[in-house]
């Protein structure tokens, strides 16, 4: 799939798309049991899971495609990659896989930040919109009661913003916006909720100012996350300023990534 230039405009002037019904319900039905199966204590990799401050359930599950074929494929699918190299170009590599959860009731919010002030102290170097890319997949209904994530929209253009270092909010070690510093943002732009269900995306960028509240709900909240980087911009280890609760927060494998088939899902789990 390739994007319409009207799209890309939305895109670079907003910091995010939402493009609706990008998977099929037989394709989110696999993802959602895959993901599912991967936030339990008994994947493959549970050494990739972060519980909630309160204990009571998982937070997020890094390296999600290490233990899914089908996230693996989903990942690579040309759905996803075809705009991802639209706008980062030809060489791109999976910086990071997660499954965002919220669990019905119990799942915590997240506090307003830019996901590039906490790559930066990664060791990544650049992380404007050319540079890198999230791809949210939707595999629940998102709705501001469960705790949809809310984003200020065109906040990417005043660049990473302001940050400090946060080790208590979340209870693990992260980079978020100081309280005057999101007042005056959201002053400037009021914030969005993006709302949706099973099986659309959003491509947003790492400057975007984002957060999200709890989820207050009777149902889960699940997002599938795929990070993508451009293969000449790898972290540098010796800038390395944050400690993971996990290793596969910064994804282990670094090579180009290729197109799949458009029915790879499908084939994975034959
Ligand atoms: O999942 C959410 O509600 C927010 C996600 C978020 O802020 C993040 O993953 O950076």
């Amino acid at each position: 799939m390739k994007l319409a230039q009207a799209r890309i405009d939305i895109y670079r002037a907003d910091g995010y798309l939402r493009i609706p019904a990008v998977f099929t319900p037989e394709e989110m039905k696999v993802l959602r049991a895959d993901c599912y199966a991967v936030l339990s204590p008994d994947r493959g990799h549970a050494d990739g899971n972060v519980p909630e401050l309160n204990g009571v359930a998982t937070r997020v599950g890094f390296g999600v495609d290490l233990d899914s074929r089908a996230v693996a494929a989903a990942a690579r699918l040309p759905r996803i990659l075809g705009p991802v190299k639209q706008l980062l170009g030809e060489r791109v590599y999976l910086f990071q896989t997660r499954v965002n959860a919220k669990m019905r009731r119990v799942g915590e919010g997240y506090p307003w930040h830019t996901d590039f002030a906490n790559w930066v102290n990664d060791g990544i170097r650049r992380g404007s919109m050319e540079d890198m890319i999230t791809v949210g997949v939707l595999l629940t209904e998102s709705t501001p009661e469960n705790g949809a994530m809310r984003i200020l929209p065109g906040s990417h253009r005043h660049g990473v913003g302001e940050w400090f270092f946060d080790t208590k909010s979340v209870g693990y070690q992260s980079y978020n916006a100081p309280e005057a510093y999101v007042e005056r943002m959201i002053s400037e732009t009021p914030p969005v909720f993006v709302e949706g269900g099973p099986g659309d995306m959003v491509l947003f960028a790492p400057e975007l100012m984002h957060g999200s509240e709890k989820n207050r709900s009777d149902e889960d909240r699940l997002y599938l996350m795929f990070v993508y980087n451009r293969s000449d911009n790898l972290p540098v280890e010796s800038e390395i300023r944050r400690e993971h609760m996990t290793p596969y927060v910064n994804y282990p494998y670094r090579g180009d990534l290729t197109e799949l088939a458009d029915d790879a899902i499908a084939t994975a789990v034959a």
